[in-house]
């Protein structure tokens, strides 16, 4: 008994001694399974109990119980500790320092076309108007006959376009888009169409074959030519300011009646006149008109009853007014260093 007792305390010791240089979980785990497992010392020694007499059993049971006991919980202790202190250590590695400049990821920006469609769309909309859109292929019966612009007529000379086929072309203006509208639609009409349109023109500083448009239509019973002068007034107020002013001249669309071209007090001067408005005082930008009868009736709407204005807008020109680009060809070469500017 007496060296069944003696192995316990010095299986003890070394156990107090090895239990002080564990420094790792997985150091602790093995000194659990080297002195507690199966195969471990402690569990040798129980083993051996069964030689003893019954009497002896009790008094080296206790003692081994004991022993167990203090292993387990200076394990315990000991893999509570190196957790605690591996989980500090981790979240110290892991410490974000929130002061450290940010990663930069370079953003594009909206393209000035479509920052001006944008907010001449955003005005119309607040204005009541829908926005409509359709082909850029488009048939010579939407884009012309239906405008009163027949085969031969030589308003198709301005309009000069590309053709897919005899009766298929790319769309000059975005005018049938309100076509195929007032087609399906029973008035009141207030729509907006902005998009891409198409002529056959050499590219030069302030020209290109491919421009956009916001072309605008207004159909109801009792329409006159001074809501359209107000409209547009209100429309010149809230996208160049409160002091601006229009002013209307007598011009000639095929599908208008009648027609005239519109101009608002110059932006950068206000009306004195100067470089950007080229001493006019005025800068001309969109032009409109009464919706010619014949139009109306071509799309089922009776004149009789339903009268309409109609006004258009060259995108490109406005925004080059607006931004002081002195050359369209800008618009198109996506040189982002020209493209930054407008971020
Ligand atoms: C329908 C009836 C009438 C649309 C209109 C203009 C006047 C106009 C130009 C502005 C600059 C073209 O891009 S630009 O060169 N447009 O002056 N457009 S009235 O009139 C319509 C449209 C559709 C059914």
């Amino acid at each position: 008994m007496s060296d069944l007792k003696a192995l316990l305390t010095q299986i003890r010791d070394t156990f107090r001694t090895e239990v002080q240089s564990v420094t790792t979980s997985a150091d602790a785990e093995n000194l659990r399974v080297r002195f507690l497992g199966k195969k471990g010392e402690l569990t040798g020694v129980l083993r051996g109990m069964g030689a003893l007499s019954p009497e002896e059993r009790p008094i080296v049971g206790q003692l081994a119980n004991e022993v167990r006991a203090e292993m387990e919980s200076a394990i315990d202790a000991t893999l509570q500790q190196i957790l605690t202190s591996e989980k500090e250590a981790k979240l110290k590695n892991q410490q974000i320092d929130v002061t450290l400049p940010g990663k930069s990821f370079p953003t594009g920006s909206r393209h000035p076309l479509y920052k001006a469609i944008d907010e001449i769309c955003e005005v119309f909309l607040g204005l009541g108007y829908s926005i409509a859109e359709g082909p850029e292929v488009e048939y010579d019966y939407y884009n012309f006959e239906k405008l009163r612009i027949p085969k031969g007529h030589p308003a198709r000379d301005t309009q000069d376009t590309f053709y897919i086929s005899e009766n298929i072309l790319l769309r000059t203006q975005t005018s049938p888009v309100q076509v195929r509208v007032m087609e399906n639609t029973k008035p009141p009409i207030k729509v907006v169409c902005p998009g891409k349109v198409y002529r056959s023109d050499a590219l030069d500083s302030t020209h290109s074959p491919i421009f956009h448009q916001i072309e605008g239509l207004v159909v109801d019973k009792g329409v006159t030519m001074g809501d359209l002068v107000g409209s547009l007034q209100l429309f010149a107020r809230k996208l160049f300011g409160e002091n601006t002013k229009i002013r209307l001249r007598p011009h000639h669309f095929q599908f208008t009646e009648p027609s005239c071209e519109v101009d608002l007090t110059c932006w950068a001067c206000g009306g004195k006149g100067c470089r950007v408005c080229k001493g006019e005082g005025w800068i001309e930008v969109l032009g409109a008109g009464m919706v010619h009868p014949g139009v109306l009736s071509g799309c089922g709407i009776d004149p009789d009853i339903y009268s309409g204005f109609a006004f258009g807008i060259g995108v490109e020109r406005s925004a080059m007014g607006r931004y002081g680009i002195d050359d369209i060809r800008n618009l198109y070469e996506n040189d982002v260093r020209f493209l930054r500017q407008f971020k």
